[in-house]
């Protein structure tokens, strides 16, 4: 598994946060989504297809908001168990 981050920009709220995650995790390939409010940042476990990471910045588009890719490297492995 991979495990992707995007820049999210626009959305600043637990609200915008919530649909993201919610909505983000019913896509096909996304093994789990969620999102730094902090940071402004989106993390994805996924299953590596960059058809998936398109899919994730349309959403994303398609809600209001903007996720910029920014890379993806290996899931760490306590992560995969454990979701996070
Ligand atoms: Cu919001």
């Amino acid at each position: 598994m991979k495990r992707a981050t995007f820049e999210l920009v626009g959305a600043t709220c637990t609200s915008c946060s919530i649909g993201i995650e919610h909505m983000g995790r019913r896509i096909k390939g996304v093994e789990e989504i969620w999102v730094d409010r902090q940071t402004g940042t989106i993390y994805m476990d996924f299953d590596g297809n960059s058809a998936t990471v398109d899919k994730i910045t349309q959403f994303v588009q398609a809600i209001g908001y903007q996720a910029n890719f920014l890379g993806m490297e290996d899931t760490p492995a306590e992560a995969v168990t454990t979701g996070r």
